[in-house]
């Protein structure tokens, strides 16, 4: 297990470092690259899934498609001319990266090779985390893991399809429980790491994980997590005619995680393909045809 020793030389990391970790977008140069399709669970607010190929469009995760290594640099190049730096490179979608790693590993290596300033970041709903641990933290100065509920009911009623590292499909109140306990060991595979900056996304289902939000704050706290964003449920899927949370609601879920960790309060629920020129979003798309 290599997960103590620190691949990057820089121990501890800090959180100033990261526009997501401090809200200050506006300092920052944050480009996300839109990498893989695949995902292996299904969340019932999500409209990917399984079968997802990766074409969403103004939506955490979205994209209107996605890039390969040798667009990644083109893309890098482009940043750089229009930005003047990158600070950091996110992948967060479309789809769980872990579920496609190989192209998400080949995009990160030319991140590295082309902008080594830059912290590279990612986003997973973790459930192939504990298992991937080691490649990822060769890769990665920061990591956020998506965790909705930590009780199995609860998480019924977020989750009902998910795939193993061994193929298996499990669908409703057992991939639900399955997902509950690969969470759990994430958070205790990534007690011990101290060379990443590690955060907890939440997604506020009202009505349904509002109970959930004190728990995993908790538990990320024990488990030296850096942070958690309490992010609002933008209704889609098979919970389109579910409501969102009203801006008390969301208020209240933050205040009760604050007692226990930092709660980021500027999220931005940034699409796949959304570049922060120093606060201002860009679509990469956008961004490539100004330069042509
Ligand atoms: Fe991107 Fe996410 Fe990294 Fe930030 S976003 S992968 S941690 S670099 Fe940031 Fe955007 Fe909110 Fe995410 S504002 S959606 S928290
Ligand atoms: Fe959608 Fe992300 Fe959930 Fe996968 S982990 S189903 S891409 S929200």
């Amino acid at each position: 297990m290599r997960s103590n020793s620190n691949p990057h030389g820089r121990y501890p990391p800090s959180p100033d470092e990261h526009p997501c970790y401090t809200g200050q977008h506006g300092k920052f140069v944050k480009m996300h690259l839109p990498v893989g399709g695949k995902c292996n669970i299904h969340c019932k607010f999500c409209e990917s899934g399984l079968e997802h190929e990766g074409l969403r469009a103004d939506y955490p995760g979205r994209t209107l498609k996605v890039v390969t290594p040798e667009d990644a640099s083109k893309i890098i190049d482009r940043v750089k001319e229009e930005c003047g730096r990158i600070d950091v490179v996110g992948i967060a979608g479309p789809g769980d990266p872990l579920a496609n790693w190989e192209e998400v590993k080949a995009v990160f290596d030319v991140v590295a090779e082309e902008a080594p300033e830059a912290k590279r970041c990612m986003s997973t709903n973790g459930v192939w985390l504990p298992e991937m641990l080691d490649d990822v933290l060769e890769v990665v100065h920061s990591i956020t893991v998506t965790v909705n509920a930590l009780d199995p009911e609860v998480a019924a009623l977020i989750y009902d399809r998910a795939l193993t590292r061994d193929g298996e499909i499990l669908e409703d109140e057992d991939a639900a429980r399955w997902i509950t306990e690969k969470h759990e060991e994430c958070f205790d595979v990534l007690s011990d790491v101290k060379y990443v900056l590690k955060k907890v996304n939440f997604v506020l289902v009202p009505e349904v994980n509002e109970d959930e939000v004190e728990k995993v704050a908790k538990r990320a706290a024990e488990s030296n997590f850096h942070a958690m964003n309490v992010i609002p449920l933008i209704p889609g899927g098979d919970m389109k005619d579910h409501r969102p949370p009203t801006c008390d609601e969301i208020a209240e879920a933050r205040d009760r995680a604050e007692k226990y960790i930092p709660v980021m309060r500027r999220c931005m629920q940034c699409r796949a393909d959304v570049i922060h020129c120093h606060g201002h979003p860009r679509l990469i798309w956008e961004l490539l045809e100004e330069g042509e």
